[in-house]
């Protein structure tokens, strides 16, 4: 536990950080090589590291009895696995979830490409809010009236724990910047001002075709990667904004430093695609999931910070959340096989559903033109159905779930299993 001035002066007390002190690292790995971090629990509760959007084994996606034991306080756990993809990703706790990436535990995982293009910056930028009171400390992390609507907004909006932090860039540079929306609730819609950004990568993917950054969705659990040829003269500013309310703001500011590089936009290379396997759609399994809400009363049993309410179901099913004696998986997939997933939302809210362990081809959506990408977290519009194909060629158990953490935490969450 750290303490921190996340608004003004005041120190917030009581934040859990990845870090003795000051906000969690950034972590960065190699593409093809092992990676070894010891999770070492200095919290006064038990917690994990799931690794989003890794494909990796089993026992190192981090969540408790699904996958491993519990980390109590003062316990090490040592995840160790080969990143096979490059990309932005990020790492959070998956037990009392809602209160532990609260309390600021969320945090940045980039896999370097082998060989990747040319830049002359990476900066990375963790998007999150945190409910602070106007004297900066902790409020009532979430209300049970907005759980079961979009969920609960923060009150203090924050880039690497910064509100709208400045970064010095190269002048006429060709700059990466990667954003990773950490937040248990807040969907952004991107764009930036002082100059155009082309967005090269979509939750760590590389997207089929470069496109210009226009109110780009980006939800809790995806993440973003844009190319931005900076301007010419020092001391220009470029604001990425958000503006996903009716009030917009600025996320964060880069401001030009030096003689201009005098780079071109049009000498980046694309970045490798990804080795993750190509589903056969012509003899897939087709499996829907249907996304509503449900009105149960639920018991609050404590088990990984359930919260007392159960307000959304899949497949008309509710999960409080992991226990040491979970239900059955929602589907039982067979190794190496194919699959369609057809996820339906039929609520009036936006659920970025995020599948663990494995990455999907996002087919098609009945409300919006699709170009086929890779992902793990599918952003799915009220009322929309978004076909994903995958190959389940990574065994055990995974979660499925919304990354909207409060919909996770009351109902909308399963597992599927592969054998
Ligand atoms: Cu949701």
């Amino acid at each position: 536990m750290t303490e921190f001035s996340l608004r003004g002066d005041q120190p917030t007390q009581n934040i859990f950080s990845n870090n003795a002190i000051g906000p969690a690292p950034v972590l960065r790995a190699k593409q093809g090589e092992p990676f070894h971090v010891r999770l070492e629990n200095k919290l006064p509760e038990a917690t994990t590291i799931h690794w989003h959007g890794l494909r990796l084994p089993n026992a190192m996606d981090g969540v408790p009895f699904l996958t491993q034991p519990y980390v109590y306080e003062n316990e090490t756990f040592d995840y160790i696995f080969t990143p096979p993809d490059a990309g932005t990703f990020w790492y959070h706790p998956h037990c009392n979830t809602l209160e532990q990436m609260s309390y600021g535990l969320t945090g940045l995982l980039i896999v370097d490409e082998k060989d990747g293009p040319d830049f002359d910056a990476d900066i990375s930028l963790n998007l999150r809010d945190w409910r602070l009171g106007s004297d900066g400390q902790f409020i009532n992390l979430y209300k049970a009236r907005k759980s079961a609507r979009a969920g609960t907004f923060g009150t203090v909006k924050t880039a690497n724990w910064s509100e709208n932090p400045t970064y010095e860039v190269p002048s006429g540079g060709l700059i990466r910047l990667r954003a990773a929306v950490t937040d248990v609730t807040r969907i952004f819609k991107l764009l930036t001002k002082g100059a155009k950004a082309t967005i090269i990568a979509l939750d760590g993917y590389p997207v089929p075709k470069h496109f210009d950054l226009d109110h780009q969705a980006v939800g809790p659990g995806q993440r973003i990667d844009l190319a931005i040829r900076m301007p010419d003269e020092e001391g220009k500013e470029v604001q990425l904004i958000n503006a996903s309310s009716s009030k917009s703001w600025t996320v964060a500011t880069f401001k030009t430093k030096g003689t201009s590089l005098k780079r071109d936009i049009r000498d980046l290379k694309p970045l490798p695609n990804n080795p993750v396997p190509i589903p056969d759609l012509e003899n897939a399994e087709y499996i829907p999931f249907e996304f509503t809400a449900t009105a149960e009363s639920a018991p609050k049993n404590g088990f990984c910070g359930t919260i007392g309410f159960s307000f959304w179901a899949i497949n008309r099913k509710s999960w409080l959340g992991v226990s040491p004696d979970p239900m059955e998986p929602l589907a039982d997939l067979k190794l190496g096989k194919s699959y369609i997933f057809s996820f339906r939302n039929r609520t009036p809210h936006t659920h970025p559903i995020h599948l663990h362990g494995l990455s999907f081809t996002l087919l098609n959506s009945n409300k919006r033109k699709i170009d086929p990408f890779i992902t793990d977290t599918a952003l799915v519009l009220p009322d929309e159905r978004m076909d994903v194909a995958f190959v389940a060629d990574n065994p055990r158990d995974w979660l499925l779930h919304c990354h909207i953490i409060e919909h996770q935490k009351t109902g909308m969450s399963s597992f599927i299993r592969i054998s």
